[in-house]
């Protein structure tokens, strides 16, 4: 199966959860995958934090594919790449699928904010796209596909702008309408009622649906599939958990000016020579 179809069947609805690991290069994407993930979430924040910058469209197209393209090249799962807001308009967005296809990428997740886009999970407030200029932008990027099983998936900004379920659910069904093949509903609430709500709500059992519990953790795999969620996209916890093992392990050397004590708590060698081989 190719990898398009490989995250077509892994989004499909049909009562299972799959789960997407976030991750930013080609060894956290190994690592994802001998981890048992079924997709790689080619992570906007997690590509942005490896360079050392905010997740403000701050990064060229071409810098997040280029990571996009170490992550396929490194493992045998389909990637679907954060393409925020597709990198400008919709001509911005035209190319970005050109490339991406081109590139093997199974499928691409674009975000109803305007360029230039925050982060969703930052202090910042940020304007949503209206309906029609983000229909606009799903129409063109269905039409830029190649192969028809390529995966577009629309990401919905209500919940981050403070909004209602209704407009969630009236952008949902719009943007279903305009070509898309997927709904990923975001939200940075504590406890995750809203995205429960509004899986249980919605009422296009048909289209996949995807949820992203990064601030509402107590949420577990189980209430995202009984609400109807097919993907879980666990975005930033590789990233996170890789910042804590290194400043650990940075500040014993400078603490102890020797790694005798380390040496059993960091990965061997020869584990790294495995994940590059
Ligand atoms: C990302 O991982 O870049 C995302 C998810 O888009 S979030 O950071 O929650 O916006
Ligand atoms: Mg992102």
């Amino acid at each position: 199966m190719n990898k398009r179809s490989l995250l077509r069947e892994a989004i499909s609805r049909g009562g299972k959860l799959s789960l997407a690991a976030g991750v930013h290069d080609g060894l956290s994407a190994r690592i994802a995958q001998d981890s048992g993930f079924h997709v790689l979430w080619a992570s906007g924040l997690g590509i942005s934090a490896s360079y050392a910058v905010p997740d403000d469209s701050i990064l060229t197209m071409t810098e997040f594919l280029n990571a996009a393209r170490a992550m396929n090249d490194a493992t045998d799962l389909p990637v679907l790449a954060d393409c925020d807001t597709g990198f400008g308009d919709a001509q911005n967005v035209a190319r970005m699928v050109d490339q991406y296809e081109r590139a093997g990428i199974a499928g691409v997740c674009i975000e109803d904010k305007v360029f230039p886009k925050r982060n969703s999970l930052g202090d910042g407030s940020q304007d949503q796209e209206t309906v029609e200029g983000f229909c606009t932008k799903i129409r063109t990027a269905k039409k830029a596909q190649q192969t028809d099983d390529f995966v577009v998936v629309a990401r919905i900004e209500t919940f981050i702008a403070g909004g209602s379920k209704e407009d969630a659910i009236r952008r949902a069904d719009a943007y279903v309408e305009a070509g898309a093949d997927a709904v990923l509903i975001h939200s940075k609430s504590r406890d995750g009622r809203e995205i429960l709500d509004f899986g249980r709500s919605w009422q296009r059992t048909d289209v996949p649906l995807i949820a992203v519990p990064t601030t509402y953790p107590d949420v577990d795999a189980e209430q995202l599939r009984a609400a109807g969620f097919s993907l879980a996209i666990y975005a930033n916890q590789a990233l996170r958990a890789s910042i804590t093992a290194m400043r650990q392990s940075l500040a014993h050397i400078t603490r102890h000016g020797s790694t005798s004590e380390l040496e059993g708590e960091i990965a061997e060698l020869r584990e790294v020579f495995q994940l590059q081989s």
